[in-house]
């Protein structure tokens, strides 16, 4: 409070101070929308002290459809293997800003909407990333043949206005999920991501560290003026990083992230644990640095080969660190040999139910408040 007059509008509506325009007029708008609901500030609280119990799991499209199977109720197959279900998961929305009804991974967004409700009822939590269309070529997220994307999107850009709409899409997505007793269910938004690496339009080598910023300054000022306040909001980059400052080179701030992680994969062990350990040591630091919570928001190994993956290389790196949640991505029905949970007879199975048995592993039953 005593750094009041230091105060820029967005600081004093996060603190619930009104804002005042030149006139003195308060600005109702912006006051509305950017008070964050009490669910979401208590998830955010709860996120940074879960550590002293464990870390939370999460698995990517985990209730929607998994290894022959999709669209069964109250199917995972997490739960088909240990008996609960991840007390993390996430969805895309990769497609909304086209105006569809299904995402990139042919998932109905109501589907999603349903399964994020059902999420909050059990008192889990949901992750949405963003795996976002070429706004200027028209293809997929990983068009990269063209560096202007992002420049085009910004304010003064060719593509600002039809950007702004599909935000638009977005920030109604979010405004929508609202419970039967008029709660708003609190979300951890994610878009952005892997952006250290080169194989999405807003990566590394594809705009300026200014220009990533600014787009994540507009996609954040776009959801709070559309009265968004139950998004907390993930930076992830996808590469190990090497330096403390190297992971922050193009952090959009303190004032719009809540959340540091980083996307990880497994493809030779021995190399992916010393990645690991590294950089979840700069992410520990980061996260004290900044007073964020911290989390591995992906990560995996594909189709899971190893039998004691989840005890033997997972665990004992992961453990060490004072992590919210570690998330492994989708178990896709309809592509050959892409999962990253296990489901019943798969060879890492029986590993998995010992590590859902470990204190510190953390799935939804053992998640009592994360909203109070
Ligand atoms: C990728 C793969 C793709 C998918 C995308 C978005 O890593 O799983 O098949 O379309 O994520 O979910």
């Amino acid at each position: 409070m005593r750094h009041i007059k230091f105060m820029t509008a967005s600081m004093l509506i996060a603190a619930g101070l009104s804002s005042c325009n030149l006139f003195g007029q308060k600005d109702t708008m912006k006051m509305q929308s950017s008070e964050r609901t009490v669910e979401t500030k208590n998830l955010l609280i709860n996120l940074g002290t879960i550590h002293q119990k464990g870390f939370m799991f999460g698995h990517h499209d985990d209730p929607v459809y998994g290894i022959g199977w999709e669209g069964d109720a109250d199917r995972s197959d997490v739960k088909s293997v240990c008996g609960d279900y991840p007390a993390v998961m996430s969805f895309d929305l990769g497609r909304i800003e086209l105006g569809g009804d299904k995402n990139l991974d042919k998932v109905p967004f109501d589907k999603i909407r349903r399964e994020i409700l059902a999420q909050y009822a059990r008192g889990g939590m949901v992750s949405l990333s963003w795996h976002v269309d070429n706004p200027l070529t028209g293809k997929d997220s990983w068009d990269v043949s063209d560096t202007t994307v992002v420049a085009s999107v910004l304010s003064g850009g060719a593509n600002h206005q039809k950007f702004l709409g599909w935000l638009d899409k977005v920030a109604d997505f979010m405004n929508s999920l609202t419970t039967d007793k008029g709660v708003k269910v609190p979300v951890l938004f994610r878009p952005w991501h892997e952006h250290s690496g080169s194989w999405f339009w807003w990566g590394q080598n594809l705009c300026t560290a200014a220009q990533y910023k600014a787009l994540w300054k507009m996609t954040y000022d776009r959801m709070q003026e559309k009265g968004v306040n139950n998004l907390l909001y993930a930076y992830s980059p996808g590469t190990e990083p090497q330096t403390v400052e190297e992971y922050l080179e193009r952090y959009p701030g303190n004032d719009i992230i809540d959340l540091v992680g980083f996307d990880t994969y497994q493809f030779e062990r021995q190399k992916y644990i010393d990645q690991l350990n590294k950089s979840l040591t700069i992410l520990t630091e980061v996260g004290k640095k900044l007073g964020k919570p911290i989390a591995i928001t992906e990560t995996g190994f594909e189709t899971i080969p190893d039998a004691t993956w989840w005890t033997e290389t997972l665990l004992p790196v992961i453990s060490q660190y004072p992590i919210s949640y570690v998330l492994v991505w989708r178990n896709a029905r309809e592509k050959d040999n892409h999962y990253y949970a296990p489901y019943p007879g798969q060879v890492s199975a029986p590993d998995f139910v010992k590590f859902y048995q470990n204190s510190k592993t953390l799935f939804v039953r053992d998640i009592k408040k994360l909203y109070d």
